[in-house]
């Protein structure tokens, strides 16, 4: 059982609210979104933060997980705790129920991640066929480092004739019928964590038969074990973390590996005399290209009046651009309406996931054309330009065409951007990480950071992920649970949303470090930066690892760090936080994070407290099988003592037993 050091808190939330001031629409703490908020506010734009005050009260039967639609008998809600009223038409139960609509939003998750990298896959399979002149190997050295991982051979072969193996293997480990393990996930495992997949059966072969067995699972009629469907979602989210490490790896192979790089966010950056192009969505397929081609029309923008061309991006795209190209980030999930009501965004092109179809509604009140570009995400009135990897070139110009032409439709008197705007050092690949590390200890870079912690200089490594979800107000949640954790002396990573968070509110600057960093922290960094005089910046207060499939980073940053101790991921000083969880990616994120071995904290509760059963798997039982352990509590600052609980406890045990294992020679006691 996860153990906490305040009495008070045990695996309930606190009794925070769950939904913060109902009726209030002034749902956000970001400076440069709130700004824009009184502007809709005054000119009667409706955005996000109308609606969600519009939707109060929510249903407390879906809220709490026990409304079924897995069938048209239904809907079926458990009404009462018994009697006929208390199941299902068919008998399902609250926990049948409750069980059944968590993994399903699981399998929304791994479906969305690899969708994405399925993407990123093909213009891999199509640059190797000669279909994709637009795109090339720019990280020969990922290249090789991943064929090692999965066995293929590099010696006396070019780059391509590697990749053609690699997009192969990929492309198997999406449709696999054989029994053997999915090849993207074993290879970066640690060998504990393997043979605990093994044991309890939650391997998957395949990414897409692993989705659809488990829509499979939860039809009508079939599973009814709600242990056996919670590991069948287990299952789907080591699919979602395999669709993530195509994602992530092999966009590092096509684009480059991050490294560390400086640049601003927040709607400031905005630019009202150039023609202001946002990328928004996830893939770096799209948005790489529409950034090589705006760089190359400078002279075509010029001839409409503006200075040129800035291209800013919004959500994980954004952070995608942002990790290797140094784009501005403009915002995150829950303002990117905002940064059309700054009347001086001229084309806003999307691809999949996370876009608001409101976008299009707020557009139309402004000249900003929103452009589509996926076959699988269209927006009624949107206009759809059909991107391709074998012309990427020439749609991306296309697409930069469309906002060229928009800028001159601007309307001077709607223009109104807000000077927030911070600079920030992001792209800290494990890779880049690595490398910074090895500056203070080249034989093994990993101890630098492990030292740390069992030395007490640290207390663990937190990776923030997630979204925004506006039962509370938008990155409150983000800022509190980081000033929390780096006043406390933990190393942090983040990725999507939250880094948008950070990244918006000048958290992710050096500038930062004196500001909040414990003291353990800030001589760490300063240890870290004195060994490395060739970085042009001091290094950030929390460390940018990228989009949400780079998650995947956070893995295997773990992984690395339980190597280096000798120890498996559950032993290992390292939680996760996904503050304001929203979409099922998070979902799927949250639980191959627990079945990792981490604690992890969400502080949007999903729809499992209408069974205990389930409740308890999930944050306590989980625990005594995987290691991990979920976390739900919606207060921020009480979900960070939670966490700083979780990494002192496992730090102190790593501690004992290292002394135990010295002091009588023996092996390291493995159990958590
Ligand atoms: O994939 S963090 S709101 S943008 S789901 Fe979406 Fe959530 Fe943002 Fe990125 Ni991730
Ligand atoms: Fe109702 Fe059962 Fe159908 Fe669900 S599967 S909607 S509980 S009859």
């Amino acid at each position: 059982m996860p153990r906490y050091r305040e009495l008070t808190h045990t695996a309930r939330p606190s009794g925070a609210p769950r939904v913060f001031e109902p009726k209030n629409p002034l749902r956000t703490t970001d400076p440069g979104a709130l700004e824009m908020l009184k502007i809709a506010h005054d000119s009667n734009v409706e955005t996000v933060f109308d609606r969600v005050v519009a939707q109060q009260p929510q249903c407390q039967f879906g809220y709490k997980g026990v409304c079924c639609r897995i069938c048209i008998a239904g809907p079926c809600r458990v009404k009462a705790d018994d009697g006929p009223a208390s199941k299902g038409i068919c008998g399902a139960t609250a926990y049948t129920i409750v069980s059944r609509n968590l993994v399903r939003l699981i399998a929304g998750g791994a479906a969305s991640h690899s969708e994405h990298a399925r993407h990123v896959l093909h213009t891999v399979h199509e640059l190797v066929e000669g279909n994709a002149p637009d795109y090339q190997i720019k990280s020969p050295a990922k290249l090789h480092k991943l064929a090692e991982k999965l066995g293929i051979a590099t010696l006396d072969r070019s780059d391509i004739d590697i990749l053609r193996d690699v997009a192969e293997l990929g492309y198997a480990d999406f449709g696999r019928y054989q029994e053997r393990p999915l090849a993207f996930l074993d290879s970066f495992l640690t060998e504990g964590r393997r043979r605990k997949f093994k044991h309890t059966n939650i391997m998957p072969r395949a990414i897409d038969g692993t989705v659809t067995e488990m829509l499979a699972q939860t039809a009508m009629g079939v599973d009814a074990d709600p242990v056996n469907i919670i590991f069948g979602g287990l299952k789907t989210s080591l699919a979602d973390l395999a669709g993530e490490y195509i994602g992530t790896t092999l966009s590092d192979v096509l684009f480059g590996t991050p490294e560390p790089i400086v640049s601003e966010s927040n709607l400031g950056v905005i630019n009202p005399k150039m023609v202001n192009i946002a990328m928004h969505g996830h893939n770096p397929v799209l948005s790489e290209m529409v950034v090589a081609a705006a760089r190359k029309m400078t002279a075509e923008a010029k001839q409409v009046g503006a200075e040129g061309i800035n291209v800013v991006g919004i959500c994980c795209t954004g952070n995608e651009l942002l990790m290797r190209q140094g784009v501005y980030l403009a915002t995150s999930s829950a303002s990117q309406e905002m940064a059309i009501m700054t009347g001086a965004l001229d084309a806003m092109v999307v691809d999949i996931q996370c876009i608001y179809p409101a976008v299009q509604t707020v557009a139309e009140c402004f000249h900003t054309k929103i452009i589509t570009t996926e076959a699988i995400m269209k927006i009624p009135s949107a206009q759809h330009l059909a991107f391709s990897a074998e012309t990427a070139a020439e749609d991306a110009r296309k697409l930069v065409n469309i906002a060229i032409e928009a800028y001159k439709h601007r309307d001077p008197k709607k223009i109104s951007i807000p000077n927030e705007r911070h600079k920030l050092v992001a792209g800290f690949s494990i890779e880049a990480l690595t490398d910074i590390m090895a500056k203070v200890n080249p034989d093994r870079p990993m101890s630098v950071l492990t030292d740390a912690i069992l030395s007490g200089q640290l207390k663990g490594v937190a990776l923030m992920a997630g979204c925004n979800n506006l039962k509370r107000p938008q990155d409150e949640g983000h800022v509190t649970v980081l000033k929390e954790l780096v006043k406390n002396d933990v190393f942090v990573i983040a990725t999507g949303c939250s880094a948008g968070a950070y990244a918006k509110f000048g958290l992710m600057s050096p500038l930062a470090v004196d500001a909040y960093a414990g003291p353990g922290l800030k001589s760490f960094l300063k240890t870290l930066e004195e060994a490395n005089p060739q970085l042009t910046t001091g290094l950030p207060l929390v460390f940018h690892v990228g989009s949400c499939v780079d998650n995947s980073r956070g893995a295997d940053l773990a992984f690395a760090m339980a190597n280096e101790l000798g120890v498996d991921v559950p032993r290992v000083p390292f939680v996760a936080s996904a503050p304001e969880a929203m979409h099922e990616k998070a979902v799927a994120i949250g639980t191959w994070c627990v079945t990792l071995g981490l604690p992890t904290h969400v502080g949007s509760m999903p729809p499992v407290e209408g069974s205990d059963l389930v409740y308890g798997i999930t944050t306590q039982i989980a625990h005594d099988v995987f290691g991990g352990n979920f976390i739900f509590e919606m207060d921020p600052a009480v979900g960070a003592a939670k966490m700083i609980d979780a990494l002192e406890y496992r730090a102190w045990k790593l501690r004992v037993h290292r002394q135990a294992a010295e002091k009588y020679n023996t092996p390291m006691a493995q159990g958590w």
